[in-house]
């Protein structure tokens, strides 16, 4: 199996996450990524690439970048540390993090002067810190998941983006959930560009891929499913319902499948089992998998109870679906096991 690691990812590596009113440390951290490779040579799996710094082709990947999110929050993420910096010199120790938001009745077509009014412009939660090489980190992340799916569409059968920070969260024009840029996203778009004509992304993660559906929502030609935490309890709380279905062309192109906390693997085999035959039934001709492992038991902020010896078994299931497949890696805070969780999965796929 190909695997492209992002080369820049510890340049993302943030301090703190407002939690009930406190700072406490981030969940997503540098050392996670290294788990996983470090399990990946253990086993000696996986093919590994590390692109050189930037695109090979820089101007047709700052295109697909701006195709799949808004100019206006490129050029924000692009330079928000040195706006932070310039606020104060005193800021370079410290996390950016957003504290104001606009919600309902506000405006968002004037994008303010203001640095904080900007941050909370682009953002939906406080658990996301910019920090000095966020961007650098997010770029080359995506441009892992671009590589892996241009190398898909050229008859690789599967690829890892071995890659952080995650994606899923990130919609056209806002951060989240420790996600900058929708990696899973820009891969199924490289697909599309590439000529597959019907694309599904499957996400796997606890959490609802929330920037994910949103960006495909009223398109027929990618289809987006999701198994999570149901959110009535789980974050991203806001998106996630099983009404949500798509909207005009896409109607019937989303399917959202929420379960309860507590949630066991025979249960949430059954769901992937009802993902994939919708999948089957639009007629995919490529797949991207949103590769989460925080549904295992043993994660600090989530609620299933997937068990290690289970991702071997979810890997061979999605195999099963038969189509050239890009795994793009996203949450998994359990640190010491993300490594064997997520190689199980590629493994059980590649048997
Ligand atoms: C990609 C991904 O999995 N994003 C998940 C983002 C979840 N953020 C909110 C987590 C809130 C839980 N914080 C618990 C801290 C207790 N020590
Ligand atoms: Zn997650």
């Amino acid at each position: 199996m190909l695997v492209i690691h992002n080369p820049d990812h510890a340049r993302h590596a943030g301090r703190h996450e407002m939690f009930r009113g406190r700072l406490v440390p981030c969940h997503e951290m540098p050392q996670r990524l290294d788990h996983v490779l470090a399990e990946l040579q253990r086993r000696r799996f996986g093919r590994l690439t590390v692109p050189q710094s930037g695109a090979p082709d820089e101007a047709a990947f700052d295109a697909l970048l701006a195709r799949v999110h808004a100019p206006r929050y490129l050029r924000f993420l692009a330079g928000a540390w040195d706006e932070w910096v310039a606020l104060d010199p005193a800021n370079a120790a410290l996390d950016a993090l957003p504290s104001v938001w606009p919600v309902r009745t506000f405006r968002s077509d004037v994008e303010p002067e203001n640095f904080a009014a900007r941050m909370g412009l682009y953002s939906f939660d406080a658990g996301t810190p910019l920090t000095a090489g966020t961007w650098a980190a997010a770029r080359s992340g995506a441009c892992c998941a671009v590589l892996a799916a241009q190398a898909v569409a050229a008859g690789e059968p599967v690829a890892l983006a071995l890659t952080r920070p995650p994606g899923h969260h990130a919609g056209a024009d806002f951060f989240g959930g420790y996600c900058f840029l929708n990696n899973a996203a820009l891969a199924a778009q490289a697909l599309r560009d590439a000529g597959h004509g019907r694309v599904a992304v499957l996400d796997v993660d606890y959490h609802h891929g929330n920037g994910t559906q949103s960006l495909f929502y009223e398109r027929a030609d990618v289809f987006f499913a999701s198994l999570h935490g149901d959110p009535r309890t789980e974050y991203p709380f806001y998106l996630g319902h099983a009404d949500e279905r798509g909207a005009g062309a896409g109607l019937g192109c989303n399917l959202n499948l929420p379960l309860p906390r507590g949630t066991n693997y025979p249960r949430w085999r059954a769901a992937l089992g009802q993902a994939l035959q919708a999948i089957a039934d639009f007629g995919a001709q490529a797949l991207v998998v949103s590769l989460g492992v925080d549904t295992f038991e043993g994660d600090p902020i989530s609620g299933f109870r997937l068990a290690s010896a289970d991702y071997l078994d979810v890997g061979r299931a999605l195999a099963e679906a038969a189509l050239p497949t890009v795994f793009v890696f996203e949450g998994g805070y359990a640190v010491a096991e993300v490594g064997v969780n997520t190689v199980n999965v590629l493994e059980g796929f590649a048997a």
